[in-house]
């Protein structure tokens, strides 16, 4: 794969002004004819040839407008298809043949089989391996879709758009055609046939247009796929009140498939889903499940606007749809659910995935300007970061003006490929502020580090903060400007209320949002009439690092009194990270390991609080992961160490809040049927913290044993069995849990998935052994994503301690599995292969071995361009 670049954009040659396809489906060999219809974009050489994209293709049949083309007017690789002697000026129309095999499409990627089905996954470079095509977001025209198949395996014939109607066709095969009106790319087209079956239901839009919705999933799993259906009709409702966009075809479909590459797609009107995130009922699936399954429908029904109706110029571009997305799916979960516990969620999720990213080899800005292989570009950076950005454009705007720049960009771009720029300008036009500086954001990688400091001035009732911002060093970018970072920020009192300034000099404050631009700003409040408690970053209105040290008595003051919620919980983790850090520092010292009493205070104080949703205390009393601690150590780190020392301190926590804990295990029950609202899976999640904390005092597994024997929901049930399996992994009770959790849902394979995950993350040395049988068993398929995120997943990136054992065992099994996987599947293989974006943190020996393993991949033969990407960065 050749490097692109940003700079080297130019539209292309000819306008495509339509597309028909016709497919005559068949698993081995489907024929799929394109009649494409062009022309040449003014100014364009009459002389410039047609260069069409391909990807493992066969051509079997071009037409030039119906006639056959001499030999020597066209070039056909696997790779692309070259057409010279083109009209000058008038419309042409080229049918293109080309003969696929759906079957033996393990990539998944254009046109592939899952569980007897067809289906197309095109996102990003897919289309090409279907037909020859200009396979580029900014080439967009209607589409009007032909599918002939075998009527009794394929009851069901799918495409995007409005369906124009059906019926047989010879011997045993019918046909259906669909016609979308929208314009669009070739990366949202897709096609589903097969037999499957149906919950349906309707929504009328605000206009009043009646739109019939569908979620096709096996026959049997009906009843699963209500509560995404319900979710669905939420996310419709959602966007219609929060940012005024309807919908705008006669139907929207969803089908779920059980082999799938990411979490799902959002092809126009059809949006084909990996059925881990449609697929829930309460014996089956988690609050944890739910919650995404919510998040994930409504994502992609979101990117009807940001993506469809308006997409990306091209692919340097993809946070333009997916940071905006990712932006508006967390504003309707904060809406839904609790805005706080929602915004806790995000940020550790942010600081556990995207800061290593940012801080390590892979680090690439927002819109990045260069790759080799995009597919490599889905990244935390783009989908979280780029949705920071978004909401920090949110904040420096204010609510009413951003609604504004959101309305102005729909109605400016709607029916175009844009680019970051043109989403940037209507923030600028509807505030009149100059976002130059602030779009830094989007080109600069790294976690922006900013050092604070504070002083109170009695006598001249004055507090000055010094602020300093510096960004790190990252792959091609060493020299950084200063960001523009808006700061959240509150004052609090010695009793904990508000204190509010007379004035403040030294940087722009509005409302509560600080501007801090420079390198090193000094800002003055004015007017506080006693020594302030400074609560800095509120509800992380900026995704930074941030050093700033202050008392343990005024982090306990801002986790007792402060109005936001996000701000307790992050003063709860500033009081109890340094402890976790001494401790592993201490542990791999070999000496004694303590916990201050002031954290494990504020942590039961907040534990018991019941003035808290139950949500949020179970936020604060789920530590940060042996991961984070490691990030936050910064080097030479010993994941046994780590390990050891953050169970220590959770050991101290459940004997000073044994008390506390006790009474929230038999208190926190949730009464009644199951349900999956918010609040009754925070009593859940609070009652299963208390179980785990409790387990640490107990000698034996009676007690989490008898929760398993007692859960009647998956949520319960896997939360016990989850602390049966790393409080006591080598008893008969976990022994017969897994044994009894494996028989009951045999046949269900996500759930097995959670018992593949449940037993991959135990702890210690022998987990790669554990990991190897469970590979054997008839339950793990190898060419499922699932499984394989599941189980080797689960190992590589949450159990440091199993797959960082000393002797490197852990890192030669990744080389071993990346090299097959490879084979099959390059996009999963280089997605676990980032497992290993940490490793020059590893102390030396684990360093080497890493190493070493990451250098037999680099030199192993016939790597695919997704996983020598990702070594050759890493390794760099
Ligand atoms: N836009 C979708 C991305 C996606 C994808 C990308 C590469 C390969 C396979 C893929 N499946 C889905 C999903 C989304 O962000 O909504
Ligand atoms: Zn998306």
């Amino acid at each position: 794969g050749q490097i692109i670049n940003l700079a080297d954009y130019r539209p292309t040659d000819f306008v495509l002004e339509r597309v028909d396809l016709t497919f005559d489906l068949h698993p081995t060999e489907t024929k799929v004819e394109a009649r494409l219809i062009f022309h040449r974009r003014e100014g364009v050489d009459a002389n410039a040839p047609l260069v069409l994209d391909g990807d493992e293709l066969v051509l079997s049949g071009l037409l030039l407008d119906q006639s056959e083309l001499p030999a020597g007017q066209y070039d056909a690789t696997p790779e692309g298809l070259t057409v010279r002697n083109l009209p000058e000026s008038a419309p042409f129309e080229l049918t293109i043949t080309t003969v696929i095999n759906p079957e033996a499409n393990t990539q998944l990627m254009g046109l592939y089989r899952t569980g007897g089905i067809y289906c197309t996954q095109c996102e990003a470079e897919g289309f090409r391996r279907i037909t020859y095509f200009p396979d580029r977001p900014d080439v967009l025209a209607p589409y009007t879709v032909n599918i002939i198949a075998e009527k009794e395996a394929n009851p069901l014939l799918l495409s995007n758009g409005n369906f124009l109607g059906g019926a047989g066709y010879g011997e045993g095969k019918h046909f259906a055609a669909w016609f979308d009106p929208h314009p669009k790319p070739s990366y949202l087209f897709a096609l589903v046939a097969g037999d499957l079956g149906v919950v349906e239901d309707t929504f009328t839009t605000s206009s009043g247009r009646e739109v019939a919705l569908k979620i096709y999933v096996e026959h049997g799993k009906e009843p699963r796929a209500t509560y995404a259906m319900d979710a669905l009709k939420r996310s419709m409702k959602w966007d219609e009140e929060r940012f005024g966009r309807e919908y705008d075809l006669d139907i929207f479909m969803i089908v779920a498939v059980s082999d799938f590459n990411m979490g799902a797609m959002e092809n126009k009107g059809l949006n084909v889903f990996n059925d881990k995130y449609v697929l829930a009922d309460p014996e089956t699936a988690t609050d944890a499940d739910y919650a995404n399954i919510e998040a994930i429908i409504a994502h992609e029904y979101f990117h009807n606007w940001t993506g469809n109706r308006i997409t990306c110029r091209d692919w340097f571009q993809l946070c333009l749809k997916e940071g905006l997305t990712v932006y508006r799916d967390h504003e309707f979960s904060a809406d839904q659910r609790s805005r706080p516990v929602k915004r806790i969620a995000e940020v550790r999720h942010l600081k556990s995935e995207q800061f290593p990213e940012d801080g390590g080899p892979l680090a690439h800005p927002v819109r990045p300007t260069t790759y080799r292989e995009i597919n490599n570009f889905y990244t935390t950076t783009v989908y979280e970061k780029g949705s920071e950005v978004t909401r920090m454009i949110a904040t420096l705007l204010g609510r009413d003006l951003f609604k504004k720049g959101m309305d102005l960009y729909f109605d400016r771009h709607d029916g175009q490929a844009v680019t970051i720029e043109d989403f940037v300008s209507c923030f600028e036009d509807v505030s009149g502020r100059d976002l130059t500086q602030f779009s830094l954001w989007y080109h600069q990688a790294g976690t922006p580090l900013v050092t604070a400091s504070g002083a109170y001035d009695a006598n001249a009732k004055t507090f000055t903060l010094s602020l300093e911002q510096m960004v790190p060093a990252t792959p091609g970018q060493t020299v950084k400007k200063p960001m523009h970072i808006p700061l959240r920020l509150g004052l609090l009192a010695e009793d904990g209320g508000p204190i509010t300034p007379a004035s403040v000099t030294g940087a722009e404050l509005t409302d509560d949002v600080l501007h801090l631009t420079k390198k090193a700003q000094t800002v003055t409040f004015h007017g506080i009439p006693s020594r302030p408690v400074l609560s800095l970053n509120r509800s992380f209105s900026t995704p930074i690092n941030l050093q700033f040290s202050q008392s343990t008595e005024d982090l306990a003051l801002i986790a007792r009194y402060e109005t936001d919620h996000f701000a307790r919980w992050q003063a709860l983790i500033d009081l109890g990270l340094p402890n976790l850090l001494q401790a592993a520092r201490d542990a791999r010292q070999g000496a004694d390991i303590t916990c201050g009493s002031a954290f494990t205070d504020a942590l039961l104080a907040a534990a018991a609080d019941e003035s808290l949703e139950p949500a949020f205390r179970a936020q604060a009393l789920a530590l940060p992961s042996e991961s984070d601690i490691a990030r936050e150590l910064g080097g030479n780190n010993d994941p046994d160490a780590i390990h050891a020392a953050r169970q220590t301190i959770i050991k101290r926590i459940a004997e000073a809040g044994k008390d506390v804990f006790t009474v929230l295990y038999d208190g926190m029950q949730t009464p009644g049927p199951f349900s999956p609202d918010a609040a009754s899976a925070g009593r859940r999640a609070l009652r299963n913290a208390a179980l785990g904390y409790l387990s640490q005092l107990d000698e034996t597994p009676a007690r989490t044993k008898a929760a398993y024997d007692a859960a009647n929901n998956m949520t319960d049930l896997s939360a016990a069995l989850t602390i049966l399996a790393q409080r006591f992994p080598d008893t008969a009770e976990t022994a017969a849990a897994l044994a009894h959790f494996r028989d009951r849902f045999a046949d269900n394979a996500l759930v097995i998935d959670k018992w593949f995950a449940i037993q991959a993350a135990i702890p210690g040395a022998v987990a790669l052994e554990r990991i190897r049988l469970l590979m054997e068993t008839p339950l793990f398929k190898r060419t499922n994503p699932n499984r394989v995120r599941s189980l080797i997943g689960t190992f590589v990136f949450a159990n440091p301690t199993g797959f960082g054992r000393a002797d490197g065992a852990g890192y030669n099994f990744l080389a071993d599995e990346i090299l097959e996987i490879d084979q099959r599947n390059p996009q999963l293989a280089a997605r676990i292969l980032t497992s290993m974006r940490s490793w020059r943190l590893l102390e030396p020996v684990r360093a080497d071995h890493a190493r070493s393993a990451l250098t037999r991949i680099e030199r192993a033969a016939g790597l695919s361009t997704d996983v020598r990407d990702i070594v050759e960065r890493i390794l760099k």
